[in-house]
């Protein structure tokens, strides 16, 4: 009777009004908020950490979040006690930039982002534990970022070292190297110069090679794990010592080290190049020509070593001695030496080494083969034959002396022996991985918990001074030494004061800097007169550990509970874009790492499975403002409702490839869903849905549906689950039996894909009468009859004599009469048996007729 006058109100779907109600009973008997100190079967289902700016989510944000959020509540229909948390990362350098913009304080723009961003997630629908919500620039989550430094900082994992950073003169900030595209700056596409600042590091490079190793074990999509693997970029060789001759510094036995690969061209080297950074020349060891030092400075005004600067480069001055010839090759100054990688320095070989090649070719400088081309090996070799291009694979050695003749392989070996006796070369690998630059001349962070006491440092010398590390026990500030003292635990957090003037200040220092009642402080220590840091961290740093806090985000005294994170951690599925592959996913592992040697967590790696989403566009192109292209999902959400946006962006191609939105499409998923509920409510008003009928077609398509349905799920192939889902519906419309066993599959199956809809349809026409709320979402997922699910014809395989003559497909369970009588049908088997006499047929029931002539 209810769900008649149901029907009688409600021949349409209406929508607004049915989403919200659910999304107000859900958030209400929390049925997405499993109990996580009781839970039973834990999983965590997690999306990357969103950023949001005040303009709100736009449609290739709600993509990505509808596909995780398919996925958790298939997990929890399947019986696992999801835990879907939401939180947003709103401190950084996007956050502020967006404020300078629009002219607003970074502080009182995140809380009308913060408000916005809320309601548009609730209206999309998605099972999120909301009472785990966190906020990156809450002084309670930023605490915890802080603690995190100081224990990197007490392990010794963070120190201060002079570096030349990548500094955005339009940002006045410092970038990492990761927010430096072609030389240009990540955020706003200026030219980024090269500055010389102290900074902060975390040492990423000290597990590097664990980070490496690991990959291996890691169900993630293999892209990512190739990207993170070059990232890392691992290379194994050699560091060769040249003596530098004629230097007029008094220290005569100086050395200049390079990293190669290709210690078997060492005969082949003509001249040694150092970056114009390389320590060597900035401390002034190295007594280059005045000519010299004017090109280091022109190029430092430009960007700090990057590939698609023009190559160029200056002659020393200098000479070394080549450790294999004993000749005496000049040192050159060149932008294409990058300071950070090996030792800085390289030895050009210009005649295997196409880079060194060119340098050569451009400032005249000697080509000497060394390696022969064995697949070239009887060409005569006539060095008198400009080459015109290096030759950079293996081969055979010439030209260096007790070595000739050796391939390329042996010569590394016998060569790098040979020098090592004589203390001129030793193994080494590098890794193109850098330490992690944490620090930020910004105001939109957490500040790094740091204060620095000049009476403290004068103390420690008194003790002992022997020791003292500039960049970790003590630092220099306008000459004057102060001892780096880490704020105490219970001090924290330092607060992110208030300040009216929040502008970066372009001067190396952060904005903080101007504020005495911020960074003058008192020495926990000594208590007396000391100044706290100003910059703030990275605001990687803050999405480094989040899902850490997640299942704790209620806990106020502790970052995060060791037992509760016992239960929860890792993530078990891990979504996220592609663009986060290498940086975000790699510090989080870092941190994994490190809080495991330090004995805060159970495991090393944080997130067990990972896929990667596909890209949404729109109209064929990238969504971006200035085409006018951009999505926003809250008129669609209003005029078609949530639950038909979902299905379209899901409908559109595979998730991990994502889409193109074009408005028709979404048409075809809202007629579907008007279908759907047609059907429903007419058999319920038709008192239908109590029959009891089986028809056998039916349940073989119903079995195959639940199938793939849940092997698509599983696999993120939710556009053809969808499209699956809709020939079971054509199946059900064309069939007539409207039995609850038919129909109760279809809503349980869509229901991941259009929650509100299908809770609708539940409560109103399935759902046992009881007093507790019963989600669909708590029903159990439908499970399949593997008979059932076998097609229904197969491919009759007809033999004359042993030989395959023919093969039909027919219907399955034939007898062998009827069998016989589709063969003789077959113009190609009656060919065969044209006047012959069958002496006998074998037959075998869904697989083979035989017949055996004369
Ligand atoms: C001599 C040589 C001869 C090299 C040859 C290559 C071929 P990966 O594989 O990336 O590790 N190199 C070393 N340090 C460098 C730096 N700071 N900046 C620019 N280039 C640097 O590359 C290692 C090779 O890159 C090294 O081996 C060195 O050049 C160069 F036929 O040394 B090779
Ligand atoms: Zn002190």
């Amino acid at each position: 009777m209810i769900n008649i006058l149901f029907f009688m109100k409600n021949k349409e779907y209406q929508i607004e009004k049915i989403e919200k109600k659910y999304q107000r009973i859900w958030e209400k008997e929390k049925v997405f908020e499993p109990d996580l100190k009781k839970a039973k079967k834990p999983f965590f289902n997690l999306m990357m950490f969103p950023y949001p700016s005040a303009e709100g989510l736009h449609v290739g944000n709600m993509y990505a979040f509808t596909g995780s959020d398919i996925y958790g509540r298939f997990k929890r229909m399947q019986g696992f006690d999801v835990f879907e948390p939401i939180g947003l990362d709103g401190f950084g350098i996007h956050s502020e930039n967006y404020a300078l913009k629009i002219g607003k304080h970074p502080m009182i723009l995140s809380k009308i982002t913060q408000k916005r961003f809320y309601s548009q997630l609730r209206a999309i629908g998605n099972a999120f534990a909301w009472s785990y919500k966190i906020e990156t620039y809450n002084p309670n989550y930023y605490r915890w970022t802080q603690w995190l430094f100081l224990q990197l900082f007490k392990a010794g994992l963070a120190y201060r070292k002079e570096a030349p950073v990548n500094f955005c003169p339009s940002c006045k900030t410092v970038l990492a190297d990761e927010q430096v595209i072609q030389g240009k700056c990540e955020r706003c596409d200026s030219q980024v110069e090269v500055k010389f600042l102290k900074q902060w590091f975390f040492k990423i490079t000290k597990y590097a090679e664990r980070i490496l190793n690991n990959l291996e074990k890691l169900d993630w999509s293999e892209k990512v794990k190739i990207a993170q693997k070059n990232w890392i970029g691992k290379s194994e060789g050699a560091k060769v010592k040249f003596q530098v001759v004629d230097n007029l510094a008094e220290n005569s036995s100086l050395f200049i080290e390079v990293f190669t690969t290709r210690i078997d061209t060492i005969f082949g080297v003509t001249y040694l190049v150092i970056s114009p950074f390389h320590e060597l020349i900035r401390k002034g060891v190295l007594k280059i020509f005045r000519e010299a030092r004017d090109y280091i400075e022109t190029v430092s005004k430009k960007i700090k070593e990057e590939s698609n600067q023009e190559k160029s480069g200056v002659f020393s001055g200098l000479y070394a001695i080549n450790p294999a010839t004993q000749e005496k090759i000049p040192i050159w100054i060149s932008n294409y030496v990058l300071a950070s990688y090996g030792t800085g320095a390289i030895m050009g070989v210009p005649a295997h080494d196409q880079r060194d090649f060119e340098f050569a070719q451009k400032y005249d400088l000697p080509i000497k083969e060394v390696i022969q081309n064995s697949e070239l090996k009887s060409q005569n070799s006539n060095s008198k034959v400009k080459i015109e291009k290096a030759y950079e694979g293996e081969g055979i050695l010439k030209n260096s002396a007790q070595f000739n003749n050796l391939t390329s392989k042996e010569a590394r070996e016998k060569i790098l022996k040979w020098l090592a006796e004589k203390n001129l070369a030793e193994k080494s690998v590098s890794y193109h991985l850098r330490d992690w630059l944490i620090s930020r001349q910004r105001y939109w962070g957490p500040p790094l918990p740091i204060i620095y006491c000049h009476h403290c440092f004068e103390a420690l010398k008194k003790k002992d001074s022997s020791n003292l590390r500039e960049g970790v026990d003590y630092e220099i500030f306008e000459g004057e030494k102060y001892r780096i003292v880490p704020v105490p635990e219970k001090d924290l957090p330092v607060r992110l004061p208030y300040i009216e003037n929040f502008k970066p200040l372009g001067s190396g220092k952060s904005p903080l800097a101007q504020e005495s009642k911020f960074y003058k402080t008192k020495c926990p220590v000594c208590h007396k007169e000391a100044f706290r840091e100003t910059d703030v961290s990275d605001t990687f740093l803050d999405s480094a550990w989040y899902f850490l806090r997640y299942p704790s985000a209620r806990l106020k005294n502790v970052p995060f509970d060791k037992k509760i994170n016992h239960k929860w951690l890792p993530v078990d599925m891990y979504i996220g874009g592609a663009e986060h592959s290498v940086l975000h996913l790699l510090y989080s592992r870092f941190i994994c790492f490190v809080l495991k040697d330090l004995g805060f967590i159970h495991f090393e790696e944080p997130f067990k499975k990972f896929r990667a989403h596909g890209l949404l566009i729109s109209q064929g192109a990238k969504m971006s403002k200035s085409r006018g292209n951009v999505i926003n999902p809250d008129e669609y959400i209003k005029k078609y409702g949530a639950d038909t946006l979902r299905m379209y962006l899901m409908f559109l191609g595979p998730f991990d490839q994502g889409g193109d939105f074009r408005d028709e499409g979404i048409m075809g998923i809202s007629r579907f869903l008007k279908r759907a509920w047609k059907l429903i409510s007419e058999a319920a008003a038709n008192k239908k849905i109590g029959n009891k009928e089986t028809k056998p077609e039916l349940e073989r398509i119903k079995n195959r549906t639940i199938k793939k349905v849940t092997e698509d799920i599983e696999n993120l192939k939710f556009n053809t689950a969808i499209a699956s889902l809709m020939e079971y519906l054509k199946a059900l419309e064309k069939y007539q039996v409207f039995g609850k066993k038919y129909l109760e599959v279809f809503v349980l199956l869509l229901a991941p894909f259009a929650p509100h809809f299908c809770e609708a349809l539940w409560q109103n026409f399935f759902a046992k009468k009881s007093k507790k709320f019963q989600s669909v979402f708590s029903q159990k997922w439908p499970s399949y009859d593997s008979h059932l699910v076998e097609k229904d014809s197969f491919t009759l395989i007809i033999q004359v004599n042993g030989r395959v003559r023919d093969r039909i497909e027919v219907g399955k369970g034939l007898s062998q009469s009827e069998a016989q009588k589709i063969a003789f049908n077959s113009p190609k088997i009656q060919k065969w048996l044209q006047n012959k006499k069958i002496i006998k047929t074998f037959y075998i029931q869904n697989k083979i007729i035989n017949f055996l002539t004369n």
